[in-house]
């Protein structure tokens, strides 16, 4: 059967900013900020957001901290005027972005009865989002009806997993993502966590004395995980080298590999802590 899209209709993917997307990065996607706060400050992680700005002040406060996600208005904002929207949230373990996407898709649906809606937990966050985005953008550029986009990228979220390093678990334990127990447990100069998403939730699986040997153990996870040549996302906070060790690890192996690598924005930023990296890869091939 051929499936014609109407000339004029109008398509909107829309992620929350744990993609670490920044507008214009990719036509057609767009944005809705998470906020990180302190007793001082209000952060808004949108394109605005001064990243550098924000870790500075982290770095010298020493009060209580934490994150909100995006309101059903925020949600419904960006919707506004799409016959198909595919939104893309963060694990809906960890966070209420998925919820409020959710009430934002039902109520986007009642005031537009023709307008189709998929809102997709991605049980993950940064690099894996961006991986889905990209996907979805290649399934709308065919031509697609919606629910075999709906059900190609459910397919996809099969093939794409997400592996992290990090050197403190702090803000995740204090704001109860992980463990206390968990995040004492590398509360040692030089240690470093290497785990991935599982089932939406952070998976610690080893425990890594030094950067080199982190990095090793995060391209181990990766080849045990299937990694054999797909595509590579990777962003960092402050650690530009690690990000590129791991890259030359990807490289060594699979030469023509396509690898991005970028820096976190505020949610990742504020989470991953100094240090932080995360790589979400695809075992499409
Ligand atoms: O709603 C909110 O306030 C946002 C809470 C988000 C908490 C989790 C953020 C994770 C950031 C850390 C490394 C990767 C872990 C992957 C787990 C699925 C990134």
């Amino acid at each position: 059967m051929q499936i014609m899209k109407e000339y004029d209709m109008n398509i909107k993917i829309v992620t929350d900013s744990s993609a670490n997307l920044l507008d214009g990065m990719m036509p057609d996607v767009s944005t809705v900020p998470l906020k990180i706060t302190t007793s001082e400050r209000d952060f808004v992680d949108d394109s605005q957001l001064d990243v550098e700005d924000m870790l500075a002040h982290l770095r010298q406060y020493k009060g209580k901290s934490g994150t909100a996600c995006p309101s059903v208005a925020e949600w419904l904002d960006q919707f506004e005027g799409a016959d198909w929207v595919f939104a893309v949230t963060i694990t809906s373990k960890l966070s209420g972005c998925y919820q409020s996407a959710c009430i934002a898709a039902q109520t986007y649906q009642e005031q537009n009865p023709d307008a189709k809606v998929l809102v997709i937990d991605s049980l993950s966050t940064g690099p894996e989002m961006v991986l889905l985005v990209e996907k979805l953008r290649e399934l709308i550029a065919e031509d697609l009806s919606f629910k075999q986009i709906c059900d190609a990228i459910t397919e996809y979220q099969n093939h794409t997993h997400l592996i992290f390093s990090l050197e403190s678990l702090d803000n995740l334990s204090k704001n109860g993502r992980v463990p206390v127990a968990i995040a004492k447990a590398i509360g040692f100069l030089g240690l470093r966590i290497v785990g991935s998403a599982l089932d939406g939730n952070l998976h610690p699986m080893h425990k890594c004395r030094g950067e080199k040997r982190a990095i090793s153990q995060l391209w181990q996870s990766a080849e045990e995980m299937g990694f054999r040549g797909g595509k590579v996302r990777i962003t960092h906070t402050h650690n530009p080298d690690a990000a590129e060790a791991f890259a030359a690890l990807v490289r060594e192996k699979y030469p023509d590999c396509d690898i991005q690598i970028s820096g976190n924005r505020g949610l990742c930023g504020f989470y991953c802590e100094q240090g932080g990296i995360i790589v979400g890869f695809s075992c499409e091939n």
